[in-house]
């Protein structure tokens, strides 16, 4: 029998973190080495975060080797990719090398999604339960390593439960898969995830029928194998270091930079040219974050950028509506202000015979039947399988979803209601001894993960030292602190063409949530100047107490 009343573990420790992606996991590894009792909740059953949940076919990352690892010698020193941009399987096997080099699964809950987490003002101590009822922790800190992605989003079609076929939101892939040979797949979405669908499965289905709103900017992955020997000898070179460390200096935590010295329109349009050539050859994210940096703050540049891109794309389509509908003559949106795609035979899809492309600015989607769905000009496609490919609410949804309560018993997404607040994109006024990592207002969204997870990591691992050292039980961000970060966010993201592209960087992607700048898109290295900035002085912003605020009154 089961007594549901009382929880099977109750624990009571130092910290305590939400998630075992690359930003837990990191956590976990460093305060360890402080010595603090550290433990995992993680609502999958393996590790991975993102590479857990996204097993669908193609799923795969847009970093480049080597940079998509943790850069502890321990672990980069005895292990090596097979391919340039490495796929979901490879990734997972990646955190198995991790957890057995470091025996991290000692310390972690797997299957413990956690549902709220509560301030106890007496002890300063967070009391964190997971939805089932089974687990209880009592933490000093509190880490939400929640990351981007963890709370999917379905669109509320009409209708989208009668659905008699196979049906699953990307994030929710099967972990053994779905047989698509030969049969007829819908697919709603054409952001980074069903870029990499589409492309991964058109070679097998029978009839591929794609959902487009907006047409995805994507860039060429330039994928490749990459070998042991290849990695050795970059490793036995001192280079692995060197990448890791120009991650910190690049805007967006990439070993490549933008352009920030000179305008685009300072050199002559066969130099502009040369260069652009030079990125698509070269690939990933290069003609994004390698680019001139004035892509994002002018009209005229980025018009020029979207030219040259479009152009590329027309090039390798057949059909003049193709063309059209994948990369229109008149630029739809700013191009890198909406997060752009790696692909790598993403537009021959569009070629091919047995695939259609349905605009649905043209013919919106009415309904979905039992047998696939209905448009408004009344055509029925039939399926077989339906995937959404619809996205997440992003940056802030995984935070949000869980009911932290801070000093004011007020849950974190009523606080956030209207609009985010934080300070430094890791700590948030009347949430003591709370960090989180890849967070909002952060430079997560245009960052390389591990390098992130690492940056914003070692500052919070840095500041929990900090308290150690000085005995304090309490930090707490400052009202006047993160009125004024947020500030920053906006002032840097009004410069930019931001603003002009419905994305979720903007949070438009969710009806009704607020629209604002989820990032900080002043790039990395003004933003590790910043947060280093403010423990160079005494941690400006924040308060400490050496004991609960209660034991004093
Ligand atoms: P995204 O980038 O949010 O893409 C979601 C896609 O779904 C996008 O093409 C949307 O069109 C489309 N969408 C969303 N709602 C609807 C409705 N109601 N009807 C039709 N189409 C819809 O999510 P991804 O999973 O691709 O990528 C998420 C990020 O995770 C990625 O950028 C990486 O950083 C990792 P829209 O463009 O809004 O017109």
């Amino acid at each position: 029998s089961s007594d549901s009343a009382a929880p099977d573990v109750n624990i009571s420790i130092d910290a305590l973190i939400i998630g075992a992606g690359f930003g837990g996991v990191h956590q976990l590894i460093h305060l360890r080495s402080l010595g603090l009792s550290t433990k995992i909740f993680e609502a999958g059953s393996d590790f991975g975060g993102i590479w857990y949940w996204n097993c669908y076919p193609g799923a795969r990352v847009d970093s480049d080797l080597p940079i998509y690892q943790l850069s502890l010698p321990s672990l980069y020193k005895t292990w090596n990719y097979k391919e340039k941009f490495p796929g979901w399987k490879e990734l997972r096997e990646y955190f198995h090398h991790v957890d057995q080099t470091l025996d991290l699964s000692k310390d972690v809950y797997f299957n413990s999604r956690v549902s709220e987490a509560e301030w106890d003002g007496k002890e300063d101590r967070w009391v964190v339960k997971t939805e089932d009822g089974k687990k209880v922790a009592k933490a000093r800190f509190l880490l939400l390593c929640t990351g981007i992605g963890s709370k999917y989003y379905i669109p509320d079609l009409k209708g989208l439960s009668s659905f008699k076929g196979i049906m699953h939101h990307t994030a929710r892939w099967p972990q053994e898969g779905v047989d698509v040979k030969g049969k007829r797949v819908g697919i709603i979405g054409t952001g980074a995830t069903g870029v990499q669908v589409i492309q991964e499965l058109a070679p097998d289905v029978g009839h591929l029928t794609v959902f487009q709103r907006t047409p995805n900017m994507a860039l060429p992955m330039q994928q490749g194998q990459v070998t042991a020997e290849m990695q050795e000898s970059m490793k036995a070179e001192g280079l692995y270091t060197t990448f890791f460390k120009r991650c910190r200096q690049t805007f967006g935590g990439f070993a490549y930079d933008l352009i920030q010295d000179k305008s685009a329109l300072d050199v002559s349009p066969e130099e502009r040219r040369l260069l652009w050539e030079n990125l698509f050859e070269q690939g990933g994210f290069r003609f994004w974050l390698a680019n001139y940096g004035d892509m994002f703050t002018s009209q005229q540049v980025n018009d020029e950028c979207y030219a040259f891109w479009r152009d590329k794309v027309r090039a390798r389509l057949n059909d003049e509506r193709m063309k059209e509908k994948l990369a229109p003559m008149v630029k739809p949106h700013p191009i890198g202000c909406k997060r752009p795609s790696l692909e790598q035979r993403y537009y021959e899809v569009y070629n091919q015979d047995n695939v259609t492309l349905v605009d649905i600015n043209e013919t919106p989607i009415d309904e979905i039947t039992p047998k696939g769905i209905r448009t408004k000009d009344g055509t029925e496609y039939e399926f077989d399988i339906l995937v959404l490919a619809t996205g997440f609410d992003i940056v802030t949804g995984g935070i949000t979803a869980i009911k932290v309560k801070g000093t004011d018993g007020e849950a974190i997404g009523d606080k956030w209601k209207n609009g985010v607040y934080t300070y430094l994109g890791m700590t948030t006024a009347t949430y003591p001894n709370m960090f989180f990592l890849y967070g909002p207002q952060g430079p997560t969204s245009f960052c390389n993960g591990p390098s992130c997870a690492e940056m914003q990591g070692e500052w919070i691992v840095n500041c929990i030292k900090h308290m150690l050292d000085n005995g304090y039980s309490r930090i707490e961000a400052q009202k006047e602190a993160e009125n004024k970060w947020k500030e920053y966010v906006l002032s840097f993201n009004e410069r930019t063409l931001f603003p002009l592209a419905k994305s979720w960087y903007m949070g438009a992607n969710i009806p009704g949530k607020p629209v604002e700048p989820l990032n900080f898109t002043g790039g990395v290295p003004f933003y590790n100047r910043y947060c280093n900035g403010v423990v160079e002085k005494g941690y400006e912003g924040f308060e400490f107490a050496k004991e609960p605020v209660t034991a004093q009154g």
